[in-house]
């Protein structure tokens, strides 16, 4: 990787719109990523390793739980901050914001909104601190955008209950101390339950050969027969509509996870337009190249905007499921399409490991999948227009 140059584009001005805590907060995960994942990252991502040293530093810039209550070892923090880490941990790397997502949005928001006291302040403060990694399992081998048709379960055996079943593609699962995991009890009620490892007939094979995300952990999680303890049980929401109540934080954290990466390749492919020559000019002198850069930072300044009002509705509590799919799927499609349309502008150069976009792009093919796939949220936005569901 050369020296990272990076410098944000803000076209409009949208700094102007941000406190100075925003700025301040963006602006220490912005340093950060500069100095702790840019100089690593291209070699984890070769060798398919999460770098597990960073944990702490994640902590220490409040990319765990950035809006959990400071009470619990969050840093009691407003969404677009929450947002605005997101942004520049993706700027770094899909795989990083990935750990960070996984950790905030779908282990300790569930346990903070679904679990009881004990719970919260058994867990929060440690997944807080990086001492704990937490994992998400909803997705099955036979139910990935239809998790309501679930297999996995729980027993009751009167004193504990006995969770079996497995689920696949989950993000941290290789290492995770903890996992949420969403399964059917008798009456065929999804709920939350927290394993822990090393609780018996629990495993976590790693899921090998991706061409994407390689700097993320990706697993499986294996039930059989774990003996849960009642005080386990997450008892303060049940339904498909618990974990879908996770989803919705964790699409808006990659709705501006994607704006990062987007802005790496812009930022990468600008500047080298300006320093690569042929025919005896820079090429950025070229009206095509020109076009491509155009229409690059016109995609972001438009997502920057749509994803900065999504959060303040987000502050609001008045951000719609609807609305979160909506930007996710626009910004997901958008960085993707500015990490090929950078590629091209790189020539050759764009394939390999020296610059940062086709990590990004190979990284996105990812992101467009997971938290609900492309298609799954045009169908979301599609019954919220015309209330005509059309999954089924
Ligand atoms: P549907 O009938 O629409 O809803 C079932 C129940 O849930 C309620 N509900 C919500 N509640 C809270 N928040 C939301 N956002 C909610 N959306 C729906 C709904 O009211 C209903 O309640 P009730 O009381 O009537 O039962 O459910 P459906 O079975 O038709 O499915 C709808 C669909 C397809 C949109 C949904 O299941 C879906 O979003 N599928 C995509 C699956 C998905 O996104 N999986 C993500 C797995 S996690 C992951 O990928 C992590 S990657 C992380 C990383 O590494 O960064
Ligand atoms: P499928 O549901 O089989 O979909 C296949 C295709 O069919 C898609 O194009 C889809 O859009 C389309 N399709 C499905 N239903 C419809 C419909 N009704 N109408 C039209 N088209 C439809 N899950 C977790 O629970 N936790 C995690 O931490 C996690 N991390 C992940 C990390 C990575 C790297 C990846 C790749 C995935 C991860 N996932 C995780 C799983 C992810 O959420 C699922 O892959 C995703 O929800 C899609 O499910 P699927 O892969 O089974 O695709």
């Amino acid at each position: 990787m050369k020296q990272d140059l990076y410098q944000a584009p803000d076209y409009f001005k949208m700094d102007e719109l941000l406190t100075e805590e925003h700025k301040l907060i963006r602006d220490a995960a912005r340093e950060w990523v500069k100095r702790d994942i840019s100089p690593i990252i291209e070699e984890a991502c070769q060798k398919a390793e999460f770098p597990k040293h960073i944990i702490p530093g994640l902590a220490e810039i409040g990319a765990f739980g950035p809006y959990i209550p400071v009470k619990y070892g969050g840093a009691g923090l407003d969404n677009i901050s929450y947002g605005l880490i997101m942004q520049e941990l993706e700027r770094g790397d899909s795989g990083i914001r990935s750990t960070a997502s996984v950790q905030s949005s779908l282990v300790m928001y569930p346990i903070f909104k679904y679990g009881n006291e004990e719970q919260r302040v058994k867990y929060l403060p440690k997944l807080a601190s990086g001492e704990y990694i937490g994992c998400f399992g909803l997705t099955e081998p036979n139910h990935g955008s239809d998790p309501g048709g679930m297999t996995t379960n729980i027993k009751d055996m009167d004193d504990h209950f006995l969770l079996n079943g497995a689920k696949m593609w989950i993000s941290n699962s290789p290492f995770a101390d903890i996992a949420v995991v969403w399964a059917k009890n008798e009456e065929g009620r999804i709920k939350g339950v927290i394993v822990e490892r090393g609780m018996n007939g629990f495993t976590t094979p790693e899921t090998h050969n991706k061409w994407s995300l390689r700097a993320s952990a990706t697993g499986e999680l294996v039930f059989d027969n774990v003996k849960i303890p009642k005080e386990n049980i997450l008892p303060n929401k049940d339904g498909l509509g618990a974990p879908l109540g996770c989803l919705d934080s964790a699409r808006y954290g990659i709705a501006w996870g994607a704006i990062g990466a987007a802005m790496d390749c812009y930022d990468t492919a600008l500047r080298y337009s300006k320093e690569r020559i042929q025919f005896g000019k820079p090429i950025a002198a070229f009206q095509l190249q020109q076009k491509k850069l155009a229409e690059m930072i016109t995609e972001i300044t438009k997502a920057q905007f749509l994803t900065w009002r999504l959060g303040v509705l987000k502050n609001e509590e008045r951000a719609t499921t609807a609305q979160i799919s909506m930007c996710k799927r626009n910004n997901v499609e958008m960085a993707l399409k500015i990490t090929r349309e950078a590629r091209q502008i790189l020539g050759a150069m764009g394939i390999t490991g020296d610059y940062s976009i086709m990590r990004h792009m190979m990284n996105l093919e990812s992101v467009i999948i997971y938290e609900g796939t492309h298609d799954i949220h045009l169908l979301i936005t599609g019954l919220d227009i015309t209330g005509e569901n059309a999954f089924k």
